[in-house]
């Protein structure tokens, strides 16, 4: 062993090893025991090949620092210790000098830091790509997009105080040189049902307690509201203040943000009124009126807050007033309208706020859109970074985790197609020597929740279009009929019974056996949220109103569009929407950061091995590993490999008149690379170490630098 060699293992003992490919013996225990010895010594990511594992430390370290961007930048994956900033690099280099669109994947439980390892990858790209005025205006443009949808797209939950509540795709194009030319965020189904309600301990979007903390008091005055939280339904009080977060400084925070990112004042001020008028819409109350025909008629109590709403949005009182007290439905020819009982006037009310603001969201998203765009239409190369809500179990968990947990399962279903089975099948494919490894494939689950004859979503909609009386029950019995032998599905009422002495499954439930655990879904409101209907009374009003914003929210109140037809539901759009992401997803250079929680407790220095450990094990790492380790680190097809490194040898340079094959084992052989470093496949060559490629980048370089001082020589010779 070398003195070099001795050094390194010593600090590998340390502080733990940097790949988990070099663990030995490699078990769950050694795994565990290698990331906990890291975490301690504040060595919070590490590598299984090319793959990051990121530990939050919930604390903030001095490892993000100018200096450490320097110390990564143009540098190779292994050179350096595991870091954030070496995928970044790697997959930004990728793109730039080998022309490979790049998607950064980032996945992992609620708290787990992918929100986080997203803005770090940014502002890495951002800092190593390209300079000038007009670059770094459109790289500030794409930083600053984020302040603003996190203020209105995330919130506290008990499992992470900035919590996601929406998933996020962001594409980051740049030019040739890969310098940036703009960028495009696309926005998946926004947990709307926070607007009006919040689970115990959890707290409304941060945008509410934002405004009413850092709006100065004219500005409340404009918008006709009061500071304290308390005087509003639609705000928790039981946490409406989070530890360590100053919502007035976030306020200052994302209004300097939105001016960066194009909005003009005016709109700045539309926005705000919108997010006004919410949070007073919470406040209309209802009582039931005299009883025509034996029928409750509900009617506003105090008229004041529906005036002031009114007065912000530009709206009739009369107008929305009568809203909140008719339905009109509209067949063919032929308008029908009934009465609101209280009820109903409540479920109108919530469902107006919760539509105004997921709308609104959307609003937001589409003008970052606008400002953020690239100006040419010349070919683009492109970065996506994906960031979604992660993987949620709560105590009650409704249609909104169905969604999220749904997506999880997708992204996990990438990440087994692109690194466990297409690695192996590609082996195979090329004759290469394998022996296949196991791992459990969650296709199935996908399978049972998106099938389109007799998944879980289709039989949602099925009972969502279905004429008759549907409930929420229907819908769960229908389920029972058609999953009740699916391995992944259990419920109270199956038909197979085997769960009818389980008492921990109530009678309105059912559970899925999700690949991170199982997860038990209360069926009440599936129906409602699916459907996600607004009353067309509502939406008139909202189109009638003398406020530009919200008239363009409600296109469909124009009453010369209207449409018969029923707009797709909320969960076959997500399905869709996901579908096509992962089509776009497939079509890039894949990077994973997986992100683990180490506690439940939102604590800095705290390690949970056995949470930790359901974490390792749900996401594949473990087999992750073997796959790797087994593997070959780097593949190409003979003709690339030999078009690049060609120059390294005598008898390859400048042509080869062979087959490629034979040309890249001339080449191997005489720069001496020892066998048991590559093997030969049907169409590629493959190599086991990602050292070896480095060494032949390097060659390659110095000869390259070689011939262009030659050039160089032979030019002045002519001069
Ligand atoms: V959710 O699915 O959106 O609920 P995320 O996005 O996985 O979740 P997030 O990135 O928001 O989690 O991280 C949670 C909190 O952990 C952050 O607000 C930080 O306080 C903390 N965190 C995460 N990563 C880091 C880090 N690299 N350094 C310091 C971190 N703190
Ligand atoms: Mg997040």
């Amino acid at each position: 062993m070398s003195k070099m060699e001795v050094k390194t293992s010593l600090l590998d003992n340390m502080i733990g090893l940097g790949d988990m490919v070099l663990l030995e013996p490699l078990t769950e225990e050694s795994f565990i025991e290698n990331l906990r010895k890291r975490f301690d010594h504040n060595e919070i990511y590490t590598y299984i090949g090319s793959v990051v594992i990121s530990i939050n430390p919930y604390r903030s370290l001095p490892i993000y620092t100018p200096d450490k961007v320097e110390e990564y930048r143009n540098r190779n994956f292994y050179e350096l210790s595991p870091h954030i900033y070496a995928l970044a690099d790697e997959a930004y280099r990728s793109l730039r000098d080998q022309d490979k669109d790049q998607c950064i994947l980032i996945t992992g439980e609620s708290g787990a830091g992918k929100t986080e390892a997203s803005k770090l990858v940014m502002s890495y790209v951002a800092a190593v790509c390209g300079k000038g005025a007009e670059v770094n205006q459109i790289k500030e443009q794409l930083l600053q997009s984020n302040p603003v949808l996190e203020a209105f797209g995330n919130a506290k939950t008990v499992r992470n105080d900035n919590s996601s509540r929406f998933g996020k795709y962001m594409d980051v194009e740049f030019d040739f040189k890969g310098d940036p030319l703009g960028g495009v965020i696309s926005n998946y189904l926004l947990e709307k049902s926070r607007v009006v309600k919040q689970p115990r301990g959890e707290r409304n979007f941060h945008i509410f307690y934002q405004l009413l903390s850092g709006a100065s008091e004219d500005m409340l005055k404009k918008l006709k509201l009061e500071r304290d939280f308390s005087k509003y339904n639609y705000l928790s009080l039981d946490s409406a203040t989070v530890t360590g977060v100053d919502d007035a400084a976030s306020f200052r925070t994302v209004r300097n943000a939105m001016q960066i990112v194009g909005f003009m004042d005016d709109e700045a001020q539309s926005v705000l009124e919108l997010v006004g008028a919410v949070l007073k819409l919470g406040n209309i109350e209802f009582k039931p009126e005299s009883r025509v025909n034996d029928i409750d008629e509900s009617r506003v109590k105090d008229k004041n807050e529906l005036k002031e709403i009114c007065e912000l949005l530009g709206i009739e009182q009369s107008v929305l007033e009568r809203a909140f007290s008719f339905r009109t439905v509209e067949a063919k020819q032929e308008k029908v309208s009934t009465t609101l009982n209280v009820a109903q006037a409540y479920y109108a009310r919530d469902a107006l706020a919760k539509n105004l603001y997921s709308r609104l969201f959307t609003w937001l998203v589409n003008r970052i859109n606008e400002s953020i765009k690239a100006q040419t239409k010349k070919r683009k190369k492109v970065m996506g970074v994906l960031d979604i809500y992660g993987f949620e179990i709560f105590e009650e968990n409704s249609f909104e985790q169905f969604i999220i947990n749904y997506c999880n399962e997708k992204l996990q279903q990438i990440f087994i197609e692109l690194t466990l089975r297409e690695e192996q099948e590609e082996y195979i494919r090329e004759g290469i020597e394998w022996t296949h490894i196991e791992y459990f494939n969650n296709s199935v689950i996908c399978d049972l929740i998106e099938n389109n004859t007799n998944g879980i979503m289709a039989m949602l909609d099925e009972e969502c279009l279905r004429p008759g009386t549907v409930t929420d029950s229907t819908f769960l019995e229908k389920l029972n009929q058609i999953c009740a032998d699916h391995q992944h599905f259990e419920s109270r009422m199956s038909k197979s019974s085997k769960f009818l002495n389980d008492h921990s499954l109530p009678h309105n439930c059912f559970r899925i056996q999700h690949y991170a655990g199982k997860v038990l879904y209360l069926v009440e409101g599936f129906m409602d949220k699916n459907n996600d209907l607004l009353y067309r009374d509502l939406s008139q009003a909202m189109w009638k109103a003398n406020h530009s914003l919200i008239k363009s929210l409600f296109p469909e109140g124009n009453p010369a569009k209207i449409n018969l037809k029923r707009p797709p539901t909320a969960g076959s759009q997500f399905k869709t929407s996901v579908a096509t992401l992962m089509k776009n997803l497939q079509t890039k250079n894949p990077n994973y950061i997986r992100c683990i929680k180490p506690n439940d407790q939102k604590a800095s220095h705290i390690f949970t091995d056995s949470l930790v450990c359901h974490q390792v094990r749900y996401l594949g790492l473990m087999e992750n590993v073997r796959v790797r380790r087994a593997g070959y680190a780097f593949r190409q097809p003979y003709e690339a490999c030999l078009e690049r490194y060609k120059m390294l040898c005598k008898q390859t340079w400048p042509h080869w008149r062979g087959q490629a094959r034979d040309g890249v084992e001339v080449l191997l052989k005489d720069l001496q690379i020892p066998a048991e470093e590559y093997s030969y496949g049907r169409s590629k060559i493959f190599i086991r170490n990602p050292r070896t490629l480095f060494s032949l980048e390097e060659q390659r370089k110095r000869r390259l630098h070689g011939l262009a001082t030659l050039i160089q020589k032979i030019f002045r010779g002519w001069k």
